[in-house]
């Protein structure tokens, strides 16, 4: 005979009064234990609460934009024979079931599983290090093991101190928000988790059963929960490379989008505060496959590219293997992607600088005004004009995201491969500052001291090859950006000024951009606007 049962809010730590932003089942809806019901959310985390047991939802209470507080009444759940079909294997729901960590036996030892946390848009992280062995001693904050992104490296800091107990993850795992790195045993377990309370319920891999039916570990105290509750180290601790846009939604969607491959922060949300929901998850599925992929992955192109066949080179003299550096794995991938993502136009022109090189050379001893600095300063200028040249695509292909902000991306040749730290705000900064912050970021990139913010927020990038020679290239689109300005070798030209020749120092410009964003007038009109800043440096002032 089935009983119904009250599904009420448990202890959720310090938080009260907290709003219903989701809602995950609908009367009738058969649910598993430690499934989750819906979601709540405070001003420091999102939290979901989980089914006490088997059964069926007979009412939900509660209503999304609801508040609620410790033993609020959220729903009633059927539970027992008798209840509609209420068969586990039934209602599984495959690609939200939570993956279950090994966890130590209760009550025999305090051992803590180590999370990768929620790290803003970041997910299948590769593991290149591991920088830890079982049996270490480890303090607070030291670097478990390296993960790698597309732009750089991130260390994950040790959320305590303790020994660790079993690593479990391996060089080369692919690595996602929620997945357990490693068991720790706290080396003083009256000391509590710095940082877990707050950020623990943020993933639903905290709530971890020790059997089907257990009491949600949300609000269980009893003996069972002497374990103590999986741990994060602070996302704020890889802050440094974990910016960028934080995709808005619970952890369910987050999940249920990484099963389905699909980056969050292409998705629009139709919930509240822009919140992705599971059907704009499904909905950006549908319209995907229906459209062909609008980001333009390669893995959506409508043909498969030849392999490209293995050749022995030994077979024709001596060869020598050596690996790519670091540097050049990660900016290969991604000039790949942009190469075969992006509809590249190039548009050539030529600047005449000469009345500019004699101002710059004029230039007392001081700091060296470079002519990137006034490269940078006079693309500025341009695009404070012509903002198209540093928008974005949206995720979904279907909007352009206008900048208020002016940051420059520079292109340097370093030992061990391309980096591209950013400028940032270069529209209000003066050409000594300009000149002086090119010297201390091209040395750091050099030193490869380039912090990952350093290479971060870009709107539009300078690659300039004029140190070396050539007369044009074509620079790869350093998306999302959509615009890059190639700058080769100035050169001393005869130009005809309409009666004669004169000898004019004329700088190459090669333009690439995104012929989605840039239509070919502008990508013209842009360098010709660049070519007269450049010719008349008092132009910059208007
Ligand atoms: N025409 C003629 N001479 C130029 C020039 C140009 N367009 N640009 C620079 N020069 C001169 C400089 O004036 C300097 O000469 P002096 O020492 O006599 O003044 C000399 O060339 C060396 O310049 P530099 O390259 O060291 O310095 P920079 O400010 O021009 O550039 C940086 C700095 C970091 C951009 C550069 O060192 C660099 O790394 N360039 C390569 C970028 C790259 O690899 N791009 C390709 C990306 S796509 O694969």
């Amino acid at each position: 005979m089935a009983t119904i049962e009250e599904i009420v809010l448990p202890d959720i730590g310090d938080f009260a009064n907290v709003k219903v932003i989701e809602i995950l089942v609908a009367p009738g809806d058969q649910v598993l234990a430690e499934q989750s019901l819906l979601t709540v959310e405070s001003d420091k985390a999102t939290i979901e609460i989980p089914a006490p047991r088997v059964g069926v939802i007979q009412e939900v209470i509660v209503r999304i934009g609801d508040k609620v507080s410790q033993g609020a009444r959220l729903m009633t759940l059927a539970v027992g024979e008798g209840a509609p079909d209420a068969t586990p294997a039934v209602v599984v729901d495959t690609p939200l079931a939570t993956p279950k960590p090994p966890v130590a036996p209760a009550a025999e030892v305090e051992i803590i599983s180590v999370i990768l946390p929620d790290i803003g848009d970041l997910s299948d992280l590769p593991v290149v290090e591991i920088l830890v062995a079982p049996g270490d001693r480890i303090t607070a904050n030291q670097s478990l093991l390296t993960l790698e992104t597309d732009k750089a490296t991130m260390e994950v800091p040790a959320p305590q101190a303790g020994i660790v107990e079993e690593i479990a993850v391996k060089i080369g795992d692919v690595l996602n928000p929620g997945d357990l790195l490693l068991m720790l045993r706290p080396v003083e377990q009256s000391t509590p988790a710095p940082v877990a309370p707050a950020k623990a319920p943020e993933n639903p891999l905290l709530e971890q059963p020790d059997q089907q039916n257990s009491t949600p570990p949300a609000r269980a105290h009893g003996e069972a929960e002497r374990r103590q509750a999986p741990v994060l180290p602070r996302p704020a601790d890889m802050t440094a490379i974990a910016t960028g846009r934080k995709p808005h939604a619970s952890p369910t969607v987050r999940r249920f989008a990484r099963e389905l491959g699909v980056d969050l922060a292409r998705v629009k949300g139709s919930g509240a505060k822009g919140r992705a929901t599971k059907a704009d998850v499904q909905g950006f599925v549908k319209k995907t496959l229906a459209q062909g992929n609008a980001g333009g992955a390669a893995a959506s192109l409508p043909f498969a590219f030849p392999a490209a066949p293995e050749v022995d080179y030994s077979r024709f003299g001596a060869i020598e293997l050596v690996d790519l550096s670091r540097i050049k794995k990660l900016s290969g991938r991604h000039l790949h992607r942009c190469w075969l993502t992006v509809p590249h136009v190039t548009q050539f022109d030529q600047a005449d600088i000469t009345e500019l090189e004699a101002f710059r050379k004029s230039q007392p001893d001081g700091v060296k005004l470079t002519l990137l600095a006034f490269l940078l300063k006079s693309v500025a200028v341009a695009l404070q004009r012509m903002p198209i040249l540093k928008a974005s695509l949206s995720g979904d292909g279907e909007q352009l995201v206008f900048k208020q902000f002016t940051h420059i991306g520079v292109a340097v040749d370093t030992p061990n491969g391309l980096l591209v730290p950013v400028v940032r705000d270069v529209d209000q900064k003066n050409l000594t500052a300009l000149a002086q912050e090119l010297v201390d970021l091209s040395a750091k990139a050099r030193d490869g001291k380039l912090a990952p913010a350093d290479l971060q927020g870009g709107c539009f990038s300078i690659s300039s090859l004029g140190g070396i020679g050539g007369t044009a290239f074509t620079p790869i689109v350093n998306a999302p950006e959509v615009a890059i300005l190639g700058v080769s070798r100035s050169a001393m030209q005869p130009v005809w000024n309409g009666a004669e020749f004169m000898p004019r120092l004329m700088l190459p410009l090669s333009l690439s951009y995104d012929h989605r964003v840039v239509d070919g007038a502008d990508g013209a009109r842009f360098t010709t606007l660049l070519a007269q800043l450049l010719g008349d440096i008092r132009r910059l002032l208007l």
